[in-house]
């Protein structure tokens, strides 16, 4: 039950304080979390819910057999880090992003996305 858990604790920081409680969360990606895309993306976007250091943030992508398959370092703009990818085959991917947010805090996550055949 971590995700409601997750979701209820960040929905009481915003609604009882403000925006010093609120870490830089996933809030989007594309290819999406979860998802199976039928032609190999060219980039990862990961969006999140607020900005987030250049410096201090970084994202991985890897394969099934954990070679990475990324191009190194990310571009970060604002709320937005993205990276480029290798030419994905057909498979299973997993993505590993670290941010430290504008307000000093660090989160991490990760997630899978398919490309299909
Ligand atoms: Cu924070």
């Amino acid at each position: 039950m971590r995700i409601p858990l997750l979701a209820s604790a960040a929905f009481l920081a915003v609604f009882a304080a403000s925006a010093a409680y609120a870490h830089a969360f996933l809030d989007h990606a594309e290819p999406r979390v979860g998802s199976t895309v039928s032609t190999a993306p060219k980039e990862v976007v990961l969006t999140f819910s607020q900005k987030i250091e250049p410096a201090f943030s970084s994202v991985e992508v890897s394969d099934g057999n954990g070679a990475r398959v990324d191009q190194g370092k990310p571009n970060v703009s604002a709320t937005t880090m993205r990276v480029g990818l290798k030419p994905l085959q057909p498979g299973t991917y997993r993505v590993r992003w670290q941010v430290l947010s504008t307000d000093t805090h660090s989160t991490e996550g990760n997630f899978t996305f398919q490309v299909g055949k």
